[in-house]
């Protein structure tokens, strides 16, 4: 199968780990980078032998043949640059939160469907190895029924050191973690059918929310409990991990820190540790994520090339209406029903 041609729309902190991620895949050729500081673009051009670099992103699309961009900048710039990909037949994905609110991401898709142009979200903690273990746990049906869930990410990690930007956010956490972790849910346990969301500002140095608590009842019935906080000072540091405690009819399936799961039944408990695939190039701290970057894109090329592919653009919409449903219960104290 002929190599797909692409370009990468950005080169601050999350390109330096997409881009070696996609090194890992047969079946894709980078062959140029665009960014507003040039210089930038130049720099990891340099480190991963990228042939061409821009500044300009309309002599980007009428210089290159591209099959696809990935675009990796802030979410302000993620419509504009779909937009522009799309009016040339150029698929694309986009880094999450899809887009600063539900009406745009919901308008970027329609753009993108009307103009025939794929569009994939980069949603990659659904990719992470202890979750796609745990999933299988579920559907194995060894612990029962489902019927609860909590789901956990709470960390005092310095995380605006890395994406100051994030800091600068009027809405934050929701858009950053919520994005993952309400992904997280409609992978393991289907779409919400209600929810009812607290969240609340800790950290007086930021601008948006840093704590957010959500309570979704699936169409399935499970309870779902999702908690969120970049202000949670706990006994161990767990960034960047999902830890969850699901319960069943028969049994619990717990994945606990240093990825850890327990499946526990009435014969007892049995732990297992599945460590994330520790590729040269990812930033230690951020293992579990950077890994799994391999894994979503390995998906999303599947989607490419006209296979099956979980985070599309029509189906992160539904990750997005819960993100923004959280905020309008928050902000109104009302059960937000889907
Ligand atoms: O931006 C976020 C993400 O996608 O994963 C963790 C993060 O870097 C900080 O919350």
């Amino acid at each position: 199968m002929k190599k797909l041609r692409f370009a990468v729309i950005g080169t601050g902190f999350w390109a330096k780990y997409q881009i070696p991620a996609w090194l890992e895949i047969d079946g894709v050729e980078l062959v140029a980078l665009y960014n507003r500081t040039l210089h930038k673009a130049e720099a990891l051009a340099k480190q991963f032998k990228v042939p061409r670099v821009y500044g300009d992103i309309d002599a980007l699309f009428a210089q290159e043949e591209l099959d696809f961009i990935d675009i990796i900048t802030d979410v302000d710039t993620h419509v504009y640059f779909t937009q522009k990909a799309a009016e040339k037949g150029v698929a694309v994905i986009c880094q999450k939160p899809m887009a600063p609110t539900f009406n745009e991401a919901k308008a970027m898709l329609e753009f993108c469907e009307s103009h025939h142009s794929p569009l994939f979200i980069h949603e990659n903690f659904r990719w992470q190895v202890p979750i796609r273990e745990l999933k299988q746990a579920l559907d194995s049906g060894e612990i029962g029924t489902v019927f609860k869930a909590r789901v956990s990410f709470c960390s005092a990690f310095p995380v605006f050191d890395n994406q100051p930007f994030l800091a600068g956010l009027e809405h934050f956490i929701l858009t950053d973690i919520g994005s993952h972790v309400l992904d997280i849910c409609r992978f393991l346990f289907g779409e919400a059918e209600s929810l009812y969301a607290l969240t609340k500002r800790v950290n007086p140095r930021i601008k948006g929310e840093d704590v957010a608590n959500v309570l979704m009842e699936m169409e399935n019935g499970v309870h779902c409990f999702v908690e969120m906080s970049y202000a949670s000072i706990l006994e161990k540091e767990a960034f960047p991990q999902t830890l969850i405690l699901v319960e069943g009819t028969l049994g619990s399936a717990h994945l606990s820190n240093d990825f850890v799961l327990k499946i526990t039944t009435k014969e007892g408990t049995f732990t297992e540790k599945i460590y994330p695939e520790m590729y040269p190039w990812l930033d230690p701290e951020y293992a579990v994520v950077h890994s799994s970057i391999v894994d979503c894109n390995e998906d999303i090329l599947s989607g490419l090339q006209g296979g099956p592919c979980e985070t599309t653009g029509a189906d992160n919409l539904k990750t997005v209406a819960l993100v923004w449903g959280a905020y309008e219960s928050a902000k109104t104290g009302a059960v937000v029903r889907f």
